[in-house]
């Protein structure tokens, strides 16, 4: 974007999104421009570190018996909070929390149900590498009157609204209404939302990909073979180099395939075989797979597009393979074939 271009602010976009193609109702609008605020709220605890006292150990575990960070804590307070007056939800969940959070009495309820991972990257939080923010919208079921943990087990095909913010160099926003990919970049002076990529397309092929190779005794015959023959390189069956990335925060690495290809890969392993992989279905793999779709990629459990996925349970796991299409194609084939 250069300097005198026009700048197009998140709340436009939004206004101009529903005016022209009817996608973005005004209390969805809403409830989009309050988690990008609390978004904004995050990113500046982010940016304090050290001086603002909020990095290590918050001294509890939350529900998947994980230790929490105090900035993980913190995400999901400034999130809850931001979020409850509004009027335009029925209930949220987090990551963060074992069970879900009713709009209280003292505030309207409102049609939709939000879904965050509110810190993702947990592990990086300390030494300052790029985390984000995760979150998905679904509607509430037609004649819902109290939320149960039920209303929000809808298949990621269901989803309203995705989108994350990543905490890095720069803070930026992406978001999807089921309208394509648009990425938005805080401008820290004004304190503003400004769209800086629009229609963000992931390129088909690629020659790089991200897995955590210390698992690599795990993982199960499939992923052993194709990461086998993409280490070959041009050699090899696959007849080109490939490149490798782990930042281990899938925000950052679903950011960087947005923007020039890739495949991401966490996959299920024989370590713990009733779990299907690290990640969650709710928090991560669907709101990152709309994402990824709309612009253009794939994302499958291996077996199954994940979007198509009823989920069961509100902290459910899921194997993960998303991003350029024609390597999840690929890697998904073989456990098609297995
Ligand atoms: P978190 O939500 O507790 O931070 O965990 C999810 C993160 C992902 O962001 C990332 O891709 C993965 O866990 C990293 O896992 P690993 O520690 O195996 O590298
Ligand atoms: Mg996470």
């Amino acid at each position: 974007m250069t300097a005198n271009a026009k700048r197009i602010s998140l709340t436009q976009y939004l206004v101009e999104e529903q005016r022209l193609h009817n996608t973005v109702p005004g209390e969805l609008r809403l409830l989009i421009e309050v988690v990008a605020r609390a978004c904004k709220t995050i990113s500046h605890a982010v940016g304090k570190g050290a001086l603002g006292e909020v990095l290590g150990s918050a001294g509890i575990e939350n529900v998947q018996g994980e230790v929490q960070k105090k900035l993980d804590v913190l995400s999901n307070e400034i999130l809850l909070e931001a979020n409850e007056w509004g009027g335009h939800l029925a209930a949220m969940a987090s990551e963060e929390m074992e069970t879900i959070h009713p709009i209280p009495n003292r505030y309207p309820m409102g049609e939709y149900l939000l879904l965050f991972d509110p810190l993702d990257g947990s592990s990086n939080i300390d030494v300052n590498v790029s985390i984000g923010t995760i979150f998905s919208v679904l509607k509430a079921p037609e004649g819902m009157v109290t939320p149960t943990e039920e209303d929000f087990l809808q298949p990621g095909a269901k989803q309203v609204a995705a989108g994350y913010a990543v905490y890095g160099p720069q803070t930026v926003l992406v978001l999807t209404t089921g309208d394509g990919v648009n990425c938005f970049t805080l401008d820290r002076e004004m304190g503003s939302w400004v769209l800086t990529q629009r229609n963000m397309q992931i390129p088909v092929d690629t020659k790089e990909y991200a897995i955590n190779a210390s698992n690599a005794r795990h993982w199960y015959p499939p992923v052993q073979r194709y990461i086998n023959e993409l280490q070959q390189g041009k050699t090899g069956p696959r007849g080109k180099d490939f490149n490798m990335r782990w930042i281990a925060s899938m925000v950052a690495d679903v950011h960087r395939i947005l923007n020039r290809g890739g495949i991401f890969m966490y996959p299920a392993d024989a370590r713990e075989p009733n779990k299907p992989g690290k990640l969650r279905l709710m928090y991560e793999a669907n709101p990152m797979s709309f994402i990824v779709e709309q612009a253009g990629g794939a994302a499958t459990n291996g077996t199954q597009r994940i979007l198509d996925i009823q989920p069961e349970s509100l902290h459910q796991r899921v194997a993960v393979f998303l991003g350029s299409k024609n390597e999840v194609e690929h890697v998904t084939g073989y456990h098609r074939d297995a």
